[in-house]
């Protein structure tokens, strides 16, 4: 039996205490990956249980159909099994209502971002979904020639404005530095080129908050999912993994209505620079550094590579002597005990984070990583060994036979493989833009 809205779930499974079926989708939600189901989808389910209504979620995959395939027929519900070292707990969430594949259906999306119940376009497209040129700007050509997020909110918005609708909310949930002004940025940059006339009312009616967005989300495997329909008594093929930890920090500027997420857990405040700082530098910073390093010394997880006595003590470093220091904190913001949370987190034997699945598209991660650390550095006359060492792992990887899963891994394997890889990269020229240069 398959899950969905029927199954009579076991009493340990927590289950959405709302009527789904009576809710208004006030979110389109564009990149329906884990991460999502695993972040702000239960963040949404967890308003609603607590009496917030019309916050359902239209799910949209901009390419792949398979969780449209995953979904779908289970009505939009799908299993978090939270993993901790004690113990996995199995919750259904209700936010999602279903999911819709922009390659294949256009106009849907384009129509749901334009319905007059939705207030809110969220984003998961990883780093490269944005496709940002070498400069930061926006990539107008990939931007037209795909089913890129800049063709359906674009139409979508121009819709509203024509229905004389009020402007959305755009809010990016990806690893990027200053997300919502680098959205923000590039969004406009395409209405100038395609919509000129929706310019003017973007500016003045939508807005395009930062956040930071913080769960390990691994994908999910046949075996989690085997486990999973254990407990469930039903077949879950929309399954997610996580950790415990769950942390969501949002710049409060909405154009309209929102869900009550703060008094489920997130934290809304003015100025989300410190905490997206610290989370890029620290978390995704040791994440890259364990990828490329781990795997270079033969490990398969995160776990691993944090448990190896040779690794540890560089990821530390990274942590505490390279990147806190160049992190203004927020009163009451403890970057130490940050860094002690997170290797607790990355010591997680019941995760099974594959190093594989951080170090891909590094070229598009590692600037905000560990570039900007390394420049800050730089400035003040400083080294980092840690980065350095990591960088070195990058390129080693870049040369071994490991498959390169990067949208530029092409040229990245010709830079890496001669002597002046260092400069290939890095250089004034480099393939990799940055403020950092190597010694
Ligand atoms: C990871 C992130 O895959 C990666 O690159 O560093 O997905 C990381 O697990 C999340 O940002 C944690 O919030």
């Amino acid at each position: 039996m398959r899950l969905g809205p029927d199954t009579a779930l076991p009493a340990s499974v927590q289950a959405p205490d709302y009527d789904r079926a009576v809710q208004a989708a006030g979110i389109v939600h564009i990149g329906i990956g884990a991460f999502h189901r695993a972040h702000q989808a239960v963040y949404t389910d967890d308003a609603m249980n607590a009496g917030d209504r019309d916050w359902g979620i239209i799910g949209v995959s901009l390419r792949s159909g398979g969780v449209a395939a995953q979904l779908n027929p289970q009505g939009g519900l799908y299993t978090v099994a939270t993993r901790r070292a004690a113990g996995t707990r199995l919750r259904v969430v209700g936010a999602v209502r279903h999911v819709l594949v922009a390659a294949d259906d256009a106009q849907a999306v384009i129509d749901a971002i334009a319905a007059p119940t939705t207030h809110i376009v969220s984003f998961t497209v990883t780093e490269k979904g944005y496709l940002r040129g070498a400069d930061g700007t926006l990539d107008l050509a990939a931007a037209r020639g795909a089913p890129s997020l800049y063709r359906f909110v674009g139409a979508g918005l121009a819709a509203r404005k024509a229905a004389g609708l009020g402007g959305l909310t755009l809010l990016s949930c990806d690893n990027l530095a200053g997300n919502g002004a680098a959205l923000k940025a590039l969004m406009r940059q395409y209405l100038a080129a395609e919509y000129s006339d929706v310019l003017g009312w973007f500016d003045s009616e939508c807005r395009a908050p930062s956040t930071m967005i913080d769960r390990i989300v691994p994908a999910t495997t046949d075996a989690d999912r085997a486990a999973i329909e254990a407990t469930l008594g039903a077949r879950d093929d929309g399954a997610v993994v996580t950790e415990g930890f769950s942390q969501w920090v949002i710049e409060d500027d909405f154009a309209g209505p929102r869900p009550r997420w703060e008094n489920v857990g997130a934290e809304l405040v003015a100025d989300v620079a410190p905490y997206e700082t610290a989370k890029l530098r620290m978390l995704n910073g040791a994440h890259s550094a364990l990828a490329y390093i781990g795997l270079g010394k033969g490990h398969d997880y995160v776990h691993q590579a944090i448990a190896d006595a040779d690794v540890r003590p560089v990821i530390e470093r990274l942590m505490r002597a390279e990147a806190a220091p160049t992190i203004a904190a927020a009163p009451g913001q403890d970057l130490a005990a940050y860094a002690d949370a997170l290797l607790d987190r990355f010591a997680n034997p019941a995760l099974n984070h594959r190093l594989v699945q951080i170090a891909m598209d590094g070229s598009q991660k590692i600037p905000q990583r560990w570039l900007e650390t390394l420049a800050w550095h730089q400035q003040r006359g400083a080294r980092c060994s840690s980065l350095e060492s990591a960088i070195a792992a990058w390129i080693a990887f870049l040369r071994s036979d490991h498959p390169i899963d990067d949208p530029l891994a092409d040229k990245l394997r010709e830079a890496a493989a001669g002597p002046d890889a260092m400069a290939k990269l890095f250089g004034e020229d480099g393939l990799i833009a940055s403020e950092w240069r190597p010694a």
